[in-house]
């Protein structure tokens, strides 16, 4: 079957006001580029002519500069979810333009299907093959692309001139029955291969076909300094120590990493880990640093939703594809993330914290509790199912204005019931066993920066008893302090009857 060729522009004009779209991949990894800059420039149109005119988006992850950049810097973005990393997005959430709820990435295939958020309109797919029967072979990222490309009643493909049909082969497209008819999900390592290589499409619901050429436009992480370092090395000792201590099986346990500078450091840090044996990923995102370990023969293998790679580094992956082919699959966010998955692996779950409080509870998207940074993500998906979940940030930031630690986290993303360890560049917390005033000990006395431990202890001395012993009026005093005078420094107890 021939289906049409359209420009970006052509398939936009098909796109109304509040439509509901979902778009392939998963980061910057597998998202549309071509289409989305067309529905941009053309809601730019519409408000000049005085009508309104937004989408409704809904994604893997977070999207590129070509996708969320694009649409946002036109205020063309109605409702969003589940994940989002974009500056211009970042604005129009943070005031109510667009309208983000923060999902856990697993749930939104599922939730879809559930009939959740209403019907899916259109779907827009990045893809590096079209067959004339509508199966198509995906980019660098899976995203819920087998949801939306099933029950979107329109499908716009975005084919990538830049990838290679090489990709064929790297993904397993999975989609689990819904309940009350779901089974195991049958990935008992992860390696295990369990779907097809191309995602099926209805060739009826194919509207077009739009050429492309971009680039995902990744870039490479910040340089590692002292402090990304030291907590790489924190992580990768206690790791060492977990395995000697025989709490970890020698052969290891399979390994999810965050986003985040943080999260490059601690994969370097596994990297020169000698000690350690070689690991596999069961991950989310597979980032510059583990391509680095596979090629050392670190890291065996990674089971991942995207290739979230800088541009240098894709291009190197995909001109050497058949080195990685047995080292890489490619699964749909809801088998990459699946609690029921994580949990039978024994997945080691390392996440970033924004920031954490003695009790150990973890703030990883609300700077100062109100403005969004990016998102949960697929941190809680890991953290609560993991067999260990860890969770790491420097101990102080912007030269020490802040602490990330606090009394009290001004916005709860994982509770203390899901958080085994905290480390920092002073080092390592581990909270397993012990109850909430003793966790609080260990997370200041070996976490906390130096300058701000005894501001710290004398919160806790403060306390007015109990299991947890807050004192309410107190408890964000950090984050006042630091509105008010632009240093958690100056927090005065006094002023709080201390
Ligand atoms: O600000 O950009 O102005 O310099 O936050 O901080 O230390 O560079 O940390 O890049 O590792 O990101 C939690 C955001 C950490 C990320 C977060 C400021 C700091 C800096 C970034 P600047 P760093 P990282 C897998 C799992 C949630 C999603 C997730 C994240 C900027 O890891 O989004 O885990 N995680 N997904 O100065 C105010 C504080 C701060 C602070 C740091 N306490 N208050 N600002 N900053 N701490 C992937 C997916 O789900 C796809």
């Amino acid at each position: 079957m021939a289906f049409p060729i359209l420009s970006a522009k052509e398939a936009a004009a098909q796109i109304p006001h509040n439509a509901n779209i979902g778009l392939s991949g998963f980061t910057a990894s597998g998202s549309p580029k071509v289409i989305t800059e067309a529905i941009a420039a053309k809601a730019v149109k519409e408000h000049e002519e005085g009508r309104p005119y937004k989408v409704n988006i809904f994604t893997g992850a977070s999207t590129n500069n070509h996708a969320d950049g694009a649409l946002a810097r036109a205020n063309a973005i109605g409702r969003r979810t589940p994940y989002q990393n974009t500056p211009d997005l970042r604005k129009r959430i943070n005031s109510h333009d667009a309208h983000y709820f923060d999902l856990h990435l697993s749930e939104l295939a599922q939730k879809f299907r559930y009939g959740t958020y209403g019907d899916l309109d259109f779907a827009i797919i990045e893809v590096a093959k079209v067959f004339d029967n509508g199966e198509v072979v995906l980019g660098t990222g899976v995203g819920n692309v087998p949801t939306y490309a099933k029950y979107a009643k329109r499908i716009f493909l975005e084919l990538n001139n830049t990838l290679p049909e090489g990709l064929y082969g790297l993904h397993d497209i999975y989609m689990p029955l819904d309940p009350p008819y779901r089974r195991e999900i049958p990935i008992y390592k992860p390696s295990d291969r369990i779907g097809e290589p191309t995602v099926k499409i209805d060739p009826a619901k194919i509207a077009g076909i739009v050429h492309s050429d971009a680039y995902d436009g990744i870039k490479g992480f910040t340089e590692l300094d002292d402090v990304t370092l030291q907590i790489g090395a924190n992580v990768c000792n206690f790791l060492l120590a977990e395995v000697k201590a025989g709490r970890i099986p020698a052969s290891f346990l399979p390994i999810q990493s965050g986003v985040g500078n943080v999260a490059n450091a601690v994969l370097f840090g596994l990297g020169n880990a000698k000690e350690l044996p070689p690991f596999e990923m069961y991950t989310e995102v597979v980032q510059d640093a583990v391509i680095e370990l596979m090629k050392m023969g670190r890291c065996k293998f990674g089971s991942t939703c995207s290739l979230t790679l800088s541009d240098k580094t894709e291009a190197e992956v995909l001109a050497n594809i058949d080195f990685f082919r047995d080292k890489i699959v490619l699964r749909p966010a809801e088998i990459s993330n699946s609690p029921e998955i994580i949990r039978r692996l024994g997945v080691i779950a390392m996440n970033t914290a924004l920031e954490a409080d003695i009790f150990g509870n973890i703030n990883s998207t609300h700077v100062v509790g109100t403005k969004m940074m990016n998102g949960i993500g697929g941190s809680g998906d890991f953290t609560r199912n993991g067999y260990l979940s860890i969770f790491s940030c420097p101990s102080i930031t912007k030269g020490g204005l802040i602490s990330n630690i606090v009394p009290m986290v001004s916005h709860v993303d994982h509770t203390e019931h899901s958080v085994d360890i905290i480390i920092t560049d002073q080092g390592v917390a581990d909270l397993r066993g012990k109850d909430p005033v003793q966790r609080a000990e260990a997370i200041i006395d070996n976490c906390a920066h130096p300058m701000y431990r005894e501001l710290l202890r004398d919160y806790l001395r403060m306390g007015k008893g109990g299991q947890t012993p807050h004192s309410l009026n107190a408890a964000l005093a950090f984050h006042t302090s630091f509105l008010e005078t632009g240093d958690m420094r100056n927090t005065d107890w006094a002023k709080f009857g201390a």
